[in-house]
């Protein structure tokens, strides 16, 4: 039996945690990119709650250097690599633009570079974004509906999503790009909506904050649970074929009512506590996201399990325990 072995870049993320272990589970031999950081203890904090830092093997490197992903591939001739390194917080990018573009966009064309050098036979998974499709185009969003790039983020994602393509049709290599729409978990950054909110939440019902301050919270997302779209990326890399996949549940939500439910949860209402900051607001929104995942469906068998009530309830119910030790 060919030996299983996977290079994750961003495995310190969110989504890198949920593979690490998902790929531990499967028997692989699980590897990961970390970038040095004078806090490297705060570097694995997610990789520590899933309780496996021990069971991956950590490469120090970054996405903008393409010497040490060369070395390291070398090294470790992986059969599997999911590239999940990004500057993935969309308002940041309008402040960092240049380094969103060379991380989240040339970034990916520097592993793209080094796979087809070093082992252009491996699977390759490039995580894209539902926030390529910025401005909507049409009312559901499949692989086929057109993009439009409102953040300097989404246009590098959209760069990387086409340098995949474009390294599958030029090179046969084996190079699926997953257009996954948010998902959340209780590993999820604060800065991020939905952490937020939970965290926010927890923190009223301790006591220790009075309000909760947002930016636009009529903005709809079609939001899942990190835990389940990490399976779909793995089913890609399974596939005789390398395609493009949109993953999403098919629901979308307003921030609004995202908020609503979390506060539900420990027995509040929203109405005392929040508080809408325009400093808050995004130079450009992309006001409504939804996708239809039926291609995954069908050729993945993969579809959405968990809800957007028990992924909330989960959210704050970990932020409560956090807040509490
Ligand atoms: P996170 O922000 O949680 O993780 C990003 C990861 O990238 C971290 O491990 C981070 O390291 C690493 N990273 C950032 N810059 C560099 C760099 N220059 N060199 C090496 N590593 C770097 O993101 P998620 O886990 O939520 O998302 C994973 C990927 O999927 C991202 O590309 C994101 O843009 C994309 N995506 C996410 C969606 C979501 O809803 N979560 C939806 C669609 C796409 P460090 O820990 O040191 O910061
Ligand atoms: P998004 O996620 O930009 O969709 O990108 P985020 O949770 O940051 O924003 C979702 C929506 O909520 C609105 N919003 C706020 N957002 C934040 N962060 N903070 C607030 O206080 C706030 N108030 C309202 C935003 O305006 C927006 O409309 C995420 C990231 O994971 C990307 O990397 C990924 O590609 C996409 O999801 C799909």
């Amino acid at each position: 039996m060919t030996e299983k072995k996977a290079f994750i870049t961003g495995i310190t993320g969110q989504d890198g945690a949920y593979l690490s272990q998902l790929l531990l589970n499967e028997g692989y031999e699980v590897h990961g990119l970390m970038r040095r950081s004078a806090s490297a203890h705060v570097a694995t904090n997610r990789l520590d709650w899933l309780g496996i830092t021990r069971d991956v093997h950590l490469h120090d490197g970054n996405l903008t250097d393409l010497s040490a992903l060369i070395r390291t591939l070398q090294e470790l001739q992986p059969t599997e690599i999911y590239n999940l390194a990004a500057q993935s917080f969309v308002k940041s990018s309008w402040q960092q633009p240049l380094l969103t573009g060379s991380v989240t966009g040339m970034g990916a064309a520097n592993v793209l570079e080094a796979v087809r050098i070093v082992c252009p036979e491996a699977r390759y998974y490039q995580a894209s974004s539902s926030e390529m499709y910025g401005l909507i185009q049409e009312p559901v969003q499949s692989e086929t509906t057109p993009f439009y790039p409102r953040s300097p983020y989404a246009a590098a994602k959209l760069y990387a999503h086409w340098m995949t393509v474009n390294y599958r049709e030029s090179f046969g290599m084996h190079a699926s790009s997953g257009i996954l729409f948010n998902h959340e978990s209780p590993l999820r950054g604060p800065e991020f909506v939905t952490r937020k909110v939970t965290d926010g939440v927890a923190r009223i019902k301790l006591g220790l904050e009075s309000e909760l301050r947002l930016g636009n919270i009529d903005a709809k997302r079609d939001w899942g649970h990190a835990r389940d779209y990490v399976r779909a990326m793995w089913l890609m890399l399974q596939q005789d074929e390398p395609d493009d996949y949109v993953v999403a549940t098919g629901r979308t939500t307003t921030v609004r009512d995202m908020c609503r439910i979390a506060f539900e949860h420990v027995g509040l209402t929203p109405d005392a506590h929040l508080v809408i900051d325009p400093e808050l607001f995004r130079p450009a929104e992309v006001d409504v996201l939804l996708g239809d995942a039926s291609k995954a469906k069908d050729r993945l068998g993969w579809q959405a399990e968990i809800t957007l009530e028990d992924m909330i309830a989960e959210m704050v119910d970990a932020d409560l325990a956090r807040l509490r030790q």
